[in-house]
């Protein structure tokens, strides 16, 4: 069936549904509950694959959020915030008394928030992680390089005050392409000590699911470290309502980064969403949801958006740079089947006006190109679902990737 049951779910706090596989890749339902906390008088649903645009202090830069709920086209049924920037920016203290983030920022479908550490490791650089936690210098001036401590109690405490519905534990990022053997086996280990001091420490479990994060480097070798960590993981299925993958999209080889994210597939169980951690370049989606994965986030689509990148079908590597010249009397839209605010089925504003409003740094071109690409990514995952629930998802992606690549991959 495709309605929820949170009764039946071992967890009350997520409902999934597989519906089809192709091959690996599977279409699927997230139901998250009512919320009267949060005055969610319906579940949400969150169609599968997905892509998740991030909005690290709780918005989409440059976007409103009754243009992103109210355009059919954009819609994304889930977004994604960062614990590190909301504990700082607004603060607990005024996320409690509003109820949380959802209140705050008036978003009323789900929400998922990253822990904080990777942000403070890849942001900061400073950082230094014991078995305490991660330790960076506050980056405000008025707090005089005071160092600060991020537990992963202290996570989840922020985590719960935001009040996400998918909440993700704290995990010991390395570099993997920048640490040796010996720090990726303390990082596996302290992962799956850091999940249960997390699990512990939810107070919201009837309303918010804490994923479990696998990492172990880039071996994926029987008995290598990401062997570890599922099978630590394994032990602890009951209490986990999802699993992401991280450590990965950090530099590695594509041939390193699918052969894990193809191993951490298989050995996760089925009736779970799994989640890739800050991946989102098409090509990259497309790929990765034949090798089973169901959720996506990255900055990527919005960020390139600001600096004049649209996302297109129909060139190899699949991007437009409208700020080139080789745009400035191009009087077509972006693209001219898309019903995004900026395209509006080729009745929307040209390259040439984009162009210009963009050399001319005009905030409203950034806000137009944002709509696009994410109209772009909400078009993708809906086609993969699509393609998944006919049983065509390798047609699906051969064609895509014949679009980007005519000459052969
Ligand atoms: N861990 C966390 N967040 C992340 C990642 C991770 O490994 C990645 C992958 N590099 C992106 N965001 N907590
Ligand atoms: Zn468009």
């Amino acid at each position: 069936g495709t309605e929820p049951d949170f009764t039946s779910s071992p967890h009350p706090s997520l409902d999934f549904h597989l519906h089809a596989m192709s091959g690996h890749a599977r279409a699927s339902t997230l139901f998250f509950p009512p919320r009267p906390s949060i005055n969610r008088k319906a579940p949400v649903s969150v169609p599968t694959p997905i892509f998740m645009p991030v909005g690290t202090k709780g918005t989409i830069k440059s976007m409103s959020y009754e243009e992103l709920c109210t355009v059919k086209s954009l819609s994304p049924p889930i977004i994604l915030g960062n614990t590190y920037h909301l504990a700082l920016d607004p603060g607990t203290d005024v996320l409690d008394s509003f109820g949380g983030l959802h209140n705050f920022s008036s978003w009323p479908g789900a929400l998922l928030t990253d822990s904080g550490g990777f942000q403070m490791v890849s942001l900061l650089k400073l950082a230094e992680i014991t078995e305490a936690g991660v330790e960076f210098e506050s980056p405000y001036a008025k707090d005089n390089k005071k160092k600060i401590l991020l537990k992963p109690e202290e996570s989840i405490r922020t985590q719960n005050s935001i009040g996400a519905d998918v909440m993700m534990q704290l995990d010991d990022v390395v570099s993997s392409i920048h640490d040796g053997d010996e720090r990726f086996e303390e990082a596996t280990y302290r992962t799956l000590r850091w999940l249960d001091r997390c699990i512990e420490s939810n107070i919201n479990k009837e309303e918010q699911n804490l994923f479990a994060i696998v990492q172990g480097g880039l071996d994926v070798s029987l008995g290598g470290l990401r062997e570890v960590c599922l099978e630590g993981f394994r032990r602890r299925d009951d209490k986990i309502p999802g699993y992401a993958i991280g450590g990965l999209a950090g530099g590695e080889s594509k041939d390193d980064f699918w052969k894990v994210v193809s191993q951490c597939c298989k050995s996760l169980p089925t009736n779970k969403p799994r989640y890739l951690m800050g991946v989102g370049y098409p090509l990259d989606l497309v790929v990765c949801t034949a090798l089973g994965v169901d959720m996506y986030d990255c900055v990527y689509p919005t960020r390139t958006a600001r600096f004049g990148v649209a996302l297109v079908d129909d060139r190899s590597p699949g991007t437009m740079r409208v700020k080139s010249n080789e745009y400035s009397l191009d009087e077509r839209t972006l693209e001219p089947n898309c019903d995004c605010p900026c395209c509006k089925l080729g009745k929307g504003y040209s390259r040439s006006k984009l162009h210009m409003m963009l050399k001319s740094g005009e905030p409203l071109a950034a806000q137009l190109m944002t709509a696009h690409n994410i109209a772009y990514m909400m078009r993708l995952v809906r086609k993969m679902r699509k393609a998944i629930l006919e049983g065509k998802y390798e047609e699906f992606v051969r064609s895509y990737i014949k679009k980007f690549f005519p000459d052969g991959y």
